[in-house]
């Protein structure tokens, strides 16, 4: 379905009055708002596909109703969501749970909705059912070489699927890793690991990057072959100029300061971008910033100074890619839950009053510091991310409108109750 600009107006046109009155009154004690509104209005942040239905546990999964049963239909509800909030412009496939089958018809339905593909993402982390080896030991680390070639032949075909759609980045996540001591040579897997990924990089484009991402641990228990920063980095610098490290905020081991990652991986050069995710104990898949929002406010906090001191354009400088999918809510309106607190926590950072914050470091003075930053992240911006939405033609309150217009159970009537989206 597809949503008729007329009902976001009429909803727009309901909530202006106190939209105006909120907005009127923030502006008054910022300076910049117009550059601010220019930036958020800029600010995409990527679906992944497989976000698009009921997420699950390892103990068990709770379809929803109205679920994407197909591509084209996830495309759709991406869509949905852009027409809504006007931040979700772009989709990132997974492969081979959305191979199209014809990509032409692909790409011309993403067009009419506004929509680009973001990075594609490859799969070694299950079996497929034509598949001739197994990679319950492994992909790109595993101690066969057969192996190793299947899982490296299925990354570039990924890359030739993300050519065929316009994408232009790969992002690689292993699985692999140990459960038991003494079950792998970590210093094997991690050449192996190197030399695979040597293999796929000769098959990336010029103008692509090679995100390559990194999880403490799960799906196994002991070691992570990628298991954090150090190793993507490292990887990353053999490889070259084209592979850079990608972040998730749900990979790290508790309390890990993820800021200070971010900060000196936007230093070397070697910041892919993010999967944005929030957790209380060790799970990658809550809602972004439901449990730490301050957490991600201090991470954008340093993404713009960083990205700033290199004149990274903040739109299309990294990639923004949400990577969460729960099993209690409605997928979409997760997802627009998701998209408001990335984009307030961007527009908090925005805030920070970047000269004061470098007087007060160089004069060691750590309560104006902090007084600069909370200034800043207890401001209520709402009302500007809701401006920017409402200047590009969104809605003043997607999450309002999506039930009060029965988003849903139009789906629902058009899709049926028992759709399954592939992959899950
Ligand atoms: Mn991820």
């Amino acid at each position: 379905m597809r949503i008729n600009q007329a009902v976001i107006n009429a909803h727009n046109d309901e909530l202006i009055t106190k939209h105006l009155r909120a907005f009127n009154f923030l502006k008054e004690d910022i300076l910049q708002t117009e550059e601010v509104l220019d930036k958020l209005q800029k600010f995409q942040i990527a679906i992944p596909s497989w976000a698009l239905g009921t997420g699950g546990t390892r103990f068990g999964r709770f379809s929803g109703k109205g679920e994407p049963g197909n591509l084209e239909q996830k495309i759709e509800d991406v869509g949905l969501l852009h027409a809504l909030n006007k931040s979700s412009g772009a989709i990132s496939l997974h492969i081979p749970w959305d191979i199209p089958q014809n990509v032409e018809k692909i790409k011309e339905l993403a067009n009419s909705f506004g929509l680009v593909f973001d990075a594609v993402n490859s799969n070694t982390f299950q079996d497929q059912p034509e598949q001739e080896y197994s990679y319950k030991f492994g992909s790109l680390h595993h101690v066969d070489p057969n192996m190793r070639k299947q899982a490296i032949e299925h990354n570039i075909e990924v890359i030739k699927q993300g050519i065929a759609l316009g994408s232009k980045s790969i992002t690689v996540w292993l699985a692999d890793g140990s459960s038991f001591p003494g079950q792998l040579n970590f210093r094997e897997a991690f050449q192996h690991t190197l030399s695979s990924l040597q293999e796929i990089y000769k098959y990336l484009p010029e103008d692509w990057k090679m995100f390559i991402e990194y999880k403490a641990f799960e799906p196994h228990f002991y070691s992570t072959t990628i298991g954090d920063w150090g190793q993507s980095l490292l990887l990353a610098n053999k490889l070259g100029d084209k592979a850079y490290t990608l972040v998730d905020l749900g990979h790290h081991l508790p309390n890990a300061n993820i800021e200070q990652i971010v900060s000196l991986l936007l230093m070397e050069g070697k910041l892919a971008g993010f999967h944005f995710n929030d957790s209380k104990y060790a799970d990658d898949d809550l809602t972004a910033g439901s449990i730490k929002p301050y957490q991600l406010f201090l991470i954008f906090n340093e993404l713009i100074d960083g990205m700033d001191a290199r004149g990274i354009d903040h739109a299309s400088g990294l990639g923004w890619m949400i990577d969460a999918s729960h099993n209690l809510k409605d997928p979409l309106v997760d997802l627009l839950q998701s998209v408001e607190a990335i984009k307030i926590a961007y527009t908090q950072a925005l805030l920070v009053d970047r000269t004061a914050i470098k007087d007060a470091q160089q004069s060691n003075d750590v309560v104006k510091a902090q007084e600069i930053l909370q200034e800043a992240y207890r401001t209520d911006v709402r009302p500007l991310v809701a401006e920017a939405r409402l200047r590009s033609g969104g809605a003043l309150n997607p999450i309002r409108l999506f039930e009060e217009a029965q988003i849903r159970n139009q789906l629902i009537a058009e899709r049926g109750e028992n759709t399954k989206a592939t992959g899950l």
